[in-house]
């Protein structure tokens, strides 16, 4: 008996250290490996003999492109392409308009109702053969087809008797790069910009057509090249060639380009006098300039714009509304099919109101005043990308105007690409919310689908957390947030479960036993997160130049980019009052979302201290003290680091030395800077409640001064 113990055991080892091959990230989750179960492989060369897809579109070339390569890779072999079908196990992809056989399939009724986008995947029979059909009405569908598809034999689905259906429920899917035309990238943490800006649009990286594929996979349909603090350079002729250039490729993809437009521009680069949005001259001049810009780039998507905020120049500057400004780009680029995504992320030090209602009091005012082809960006939360913040209440507040989120991917607040977070729970706590704006059930999800107030344009952004280092994104898993932010942005409906399982298939592996560590790091690292940097509610407590690490004890300089405009610690207790007795940013939510938070008893306490100021002695859920809890579950966010570092070792020769050693190397540096932000927040806080850290409680290293005055030197994008 004992040695049949070790000939399984042998076999077990031999299997996983065939799978456990090195591993750089560059293929991301699109690695089209050998399926590594010899009977899920067998089930799939048996089903899956050839293929035919019709059609010369450059969408549908890359289409054929990334079935050739997907099924060679995952079947081990060449899979053959045919130009007419004949026998049995063809794959058939296309669309009724561009393939005669998906033509003769009469799909028509199927595909009704799924747009240019959304595709079917069937089991059905050609000529009396079984063959598989992914059908679309448009290109991009069948290519969005194709990737479900290949992602159904990465995943080892039973591919015997697929029906499904699929469209996107939000209509643009974009990433927005926060890059600088020097090619460093605006809260980057990996690397310099994707776009080499001095070898466009000659040379066109291969980095480009991946980077589109990956886009394309999880059906993200555009991308903003360029920084929200913009630079106007990006608009004059040299530039919007090496766009042109990008454009040109990742159309072949689905991909249309976006840019961001510096308000100013027109007195910048146009040299007129006024940037003034009711200018005639200025009107002219952003019309002429949509004109050229069409002209390089027919299928150009439209701008972003950062206006009056954070020194940015807008429309405020020449007493015009944001609607004027929004208006004037809006008529420029509205002719062409083009858009604007004007960001409600504004807030002024020098008005004396809370920094997290002015958005709402500056933007609902101007509800129904914006053209048909504006949409209002807005951050998930009022503050900004923190590790927890409440929805933000413009969601719900604005039912005249479309409505679109800006979550973030790149870990700004969040540990940069050194910490282990997997941000799909933050993004779908978010989409999930209920705004209650018409009754229960009005979710962000609602809003921001153009469910709930009717909406036909709607869409939604990630800030990248792309660079050119060789795995894209700095830490291994931080791609994950890359993959979520996509499909979520397809289906917001999805939750972080099911996503995280499809991405550690694709990205590591299929054993059951690796894909639930790897899922239960995953699952747990955000909450984490919150605890040992924000918990209960804190928020904006960081240090102040970089965000990476821990400065509550920041109080200089503008008092709304201070931690202690936000934290309000003092020898009573702790929290920003949010409610009628304070700021009242409480009434800027509907009811009873309003009454839930006005009312310390029953705001949920992963928010208590962004809506309540709260003695030090206030009686918590579990029977401890605030001040108790707070040291708690600074204690939990840490211990959860340590926990997550076991269970990685754990599968250590289950997945490839090379990236199991990168995230163990990486969990190390987090679990030190866990207990920075856990020890320095605990010790500073300290010297208002004056009590002592719980006995049981492991106590600081060092005292307040060291983490005041600590310096990394190894955290990317910090120097
Ligand atoms: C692009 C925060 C970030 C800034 C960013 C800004 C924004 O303030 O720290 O780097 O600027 O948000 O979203 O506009």
């Amino acid at each position: 008996m004992k040695s049949l113990y070790s000939i399984i055991l042998i076999v077990l080892v031999a299997v996983n250290f065939q799978v456990a091959k090195a591993e750089d990230g560059y293929r991301l989750w699109l690695r089209y490996d050998l399926v590594a179960d010899p009977g899920i492989l067998k089930s799939y060369n048996k089903l899956i003999k050839g293929w035919i897809v019709e059609g010369d579109s450059p969408v549908i070339q890359s289409a054929k492109k990334e079935l050739d390569k997907g099924l060679e890779g995952l079947l081990g072999h060449k899979v053959q392409s045919f130009t007419s079908p004949g026998g049995n196990g063809l794959v058939i992809a296309g669309t009724p308009s561009g393939s005669p056989v998906v033509a003769s399939l009469k799909l028509n009724d199927k595909l009704a109702g799924l747009g240019q986008e959304g595709y079917l995947i069937i089991n059905t029979k050609y000529r009396n053969k079984k063959v598989i059909v992914i059908a679309s009405n448009g290109d991009a569908g069948v290519l969005y087809g194709v990737f479900n598809f290949l992602r159904l034999l990465q995943t080892n689905q039973p591919v015997k008797s697929l029906s499904i259906t699929s469209a996107p429920k939000i209509k643009i899917r974009l990433l927005n790069h926060w890059d600088n035309l020097d090619r460093s990238v605006e809260r980057g943490y990996a690397g310099l910009s994707l776009w080499n800006w001095e070898t466009l649009p000659g040379k066109l990286d291969e980095r480009y057509t991946d980077y589109a594929r990956a886009n394309a996979s999880v059906g993200i349909n555009g991308t903003v090249l360029t920084n929200v603090n913009a630079n106007a350079l990006i608009l004059t002729k040299d530039y919007l060639l090496k766009v042109a250039a990008l454009a040109d490729l990742f159309r072949s993809y689905g991909t249309r380009v976006y840019l961001t437009a510096r308000f100013s521009a027109p007195v910048e680069i146009g040299n007129l006098k006024t940037a003034d949005p009711l200018d005639p001259d200025v009107i002219k001049w952003w019309k002429a300039k949509a004109d050229e810009i069409y002209s390089y780039i027919p299928d150009f998507g439209g701008f972003v714009v950062k206006a009056n905020s954070e020194g940015q120049p807008g429309p405020q500057d020449y007493k015009r509304t944001h609607a004027d400004g929004a208006n004037t780009l809006a008529d420029a680029v509205g002719p062409h099919g083009g858009i604007v995504m004007w960001r409600a992320f504004v807030y002024d030090n020098n008005v004396p109101d809370d920094r997290a209602k002015q958005a709402y009091n500056e933007f609902v005012p101007l509800d129904g005043k914006f053209r048909d082809n504006v949409i209002i960006q807005v951050k998930n939360g009022p503050v900004d990308f923190q590790p927890r913040e409440p929805f933000h209440p413009l969601f719900g507040a604005m039912p005249r105007t479309p409505i679109m989120p800006e979550l973030q991917i790149t870990q700004e607040y969040l540990g940069s690409s050194t910490h282990l977070v997997y941000l799909a729970p933050l993004y779908e706590e978010c989409l999930k919310s209920d705004t209650y704006a018409k009754g229960k059930g009005s979710f962000v999800a609602k809003v921001i689908d153009g469910s709930l107030d009717n909406h036909k344009l709607t869409a939604i952004a990630g800030v990248a957390n792309t660079g050119d280092v060789r795995n894209w994104t700095g830490h291994p898993v931080a791609q994950s947030n890359w993959y979520a932010f996509g499909r979520l942005a397809w289906d917001p409906y999805l939750t972080s479960e099911m996503i995280a399982d499809e991405w550690i298939r694709m990205t590591f592996s299929n054993n059951q036993e690796t894909l639930r560590t790897i899922s239960r790091i995953m699952l747990d690292s955000r909450e984490a997160a919150v605890k040992y940097m924000t918990p209960l509610g804190l928020h904006h407590i960081m240090y102040s130049g970089h965000h990476y690490g821990p400065g509550p004890w920041v109080s200089r300089g503008r008092q709304d980019w201070t931690s202690v405009y936000y934290h309000k610690a003092d020898e009573k207790g702790i929290g920003f009052n949010r409610t009628s007795s304070g700021s009242n940013a409480v009434g800027q939510y509907f009811p009873p979302v309003r009454d839930l938070y006005e009312n310390i008893v029953t705001c949920p306490e992963n928010l208590l201290l962004w809506f309540h100021h709260v003695p030090w002695d206030y009686k918590m859920k579990s029977g401890r003290s605030l001040w108790d809890e707070l040291c708690y579950t600074y204690h939990d966010g840490v211990k959860t680091v340590q926990l997550m570092q076991n269970q990685w070792e754990s599968i250590k020769g289950f997945i490839d030395n090379d990236r199991f050693e990168t995230v163990k190397t990486l969990l190390i540096r987090q679990e030190r800077d866990a207990k920075i932000w856990r020890d320095g927040c605990i010790l500073y806080f300290q010297t208002f409640s004056k009590k002592p850290i719980p006995a049981d409680l492991e106590k600081p290293e060092h005292d307040l001064d060291y983490y005041i005055n600590h310096k990394y030197t190894d955290i990317p994008g910090i120097s």
